[in-house]
């Protein structure tokens, strides 16, 4: 009963303190000129499955091209690592398009199982990863932030082992590019001389299909945009009503980069309980919610020479531009 007590404590108090920073996070976003959300919020359960939804969309080749790099290029991928290696992957989500590179990486292990930590923001999506992965590697799911998650995941390193870090999906293309550089630095900061990092960044291509990817006439990137909203309402006891906004995908051409916003169809106010917060728009008036940088190939070798990494290899795939990246800690 009082290990129960205990427990149910436990678990409500970190709820709350969540509850407080993304409250306090929203006040502040929505306070600025432009107003903005970040958007790892766009990450809850529902937001993951529609992001997951979006993957196979025809207009989204992004996923499919990281994937299908990963699938040819696993056993020369593996063949560049150090050994024994361990693996983390940040923002794994479901781990799909991990299993090729961890079957690889597994087989070149002399003994013991490949231990794989796959770090998210959504337990859901790690849930499903653990069950999907379990039989190419032991899964150490870790429901945190990339950084706070690392340092759990490199805690168990055993003596003469390395780690491969992958950041796979462009994810590193929705920091801003001066975040993204000071994020790779933390990471190196986090590793050792001859661990290495995977990232698979998306790459600068006619502007209608970068458009288009991210405003797919089916609809589902507007609904994992708007369930952003969805989740003011839920978790913060807002009274947004949804339907008074609309997507919008943005091209800045001086930035390289796609924004998301939400557009206010009218004048109107929005209440936020637990900010207590009342928010007013005008008609037109934005919310930006995500900005997913576009690179140019040698762009990404230089971030890697800035930030203490050695470049060990690239691969490019032409069809949908994107770029797999191996750098090595210096
Ligand atoms: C998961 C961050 C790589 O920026 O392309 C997809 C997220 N947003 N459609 C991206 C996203 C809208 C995606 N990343």
């Amino acid at each position: 009963m009082s290990t129960q007590l205990f427990g149910w404590s436990k678990i409500k108090g970190e709820d709350y303190a969540a509850v407080r920073e993304f409250a306090s996070d929203v006040r502040n976003g929505l306070g600025k000129p432009q107003k903005e959300l970040h958007s790892k919020y766009l990450y809850d359960d529902l937001g993951s499955s529609l992001f997951e939804a979006i993957t196979h969309l025809p207009e989204y080749g992004l996923t499919r091209a990281d994937e299908g790099l990963l699938r040819r290029h696993s056993h020369e991928i593996a063949s560049l690592l150090p050994s024994p290696v361990a693996v983390i992957e940040l923002g794994s989500g479901v781990g799909k398009k991990t299993r090729h590179l961890l079957e690889a990486v597994g087989a070149g292990l002399e003994q013991e199982r490949l231990r794989y930590y796959p770090i998210d923001v959504s337990s859901e999506a790690l849930t499903h990863c653990e069950r999907e992965l379990s039989d190419v590697a032991e899964v150490h799911p870790l429901v945190q932030s990339y950084l706070t998650g690392m340092s759990r995941a490199t805690a168990e390193r055993q003596p003469g082992e390395s780690f491969l870090v992958m950041f796979l999906g462009s994810t590193i293309g929705n920091f801003e590019r001066k975040c993204a550089t000071e994020f790779l630095r933390d990471l190196h900061r986090a590793l050792l001389p001859g661990d290495m990092l995977l990232v698979g960044a998306d790459l600068v291509k006619e502007r209608d299909r970068m458009l288009v990817a991210y405003d797919d006439p089916t609809g589902v990137t507007g609904a994992f945009n708007l369930n952003l909203l969805g989740r003011i309402n839920r978790e913060l006891g807002g009274d947004f009503q949804l339907r008074d906004f609309e997507h919008q995908a943005r091209w800045n051409d001086q930035h390289n980069r796609i924004e998301m916003h939400l557009r206010s169809r009218m004048n109107q106010s929005v209440f936020i309980a637990e900010a207590d917060l009342t928010v007013t728009f005008r008609a037109g008036e934005t919310i930006w919610t995500e900005s997913s940088h576009k690179f140019e190939p040698q762009e990404l070798d230089e971030m890697a020479q800035q930030t203490g990494f050695s470049v060990e290899a690239q691969w490019i795939v032409r069809d949908w531009p994107f770029a797999e990246n191996l750098w090595a800690v210096r």
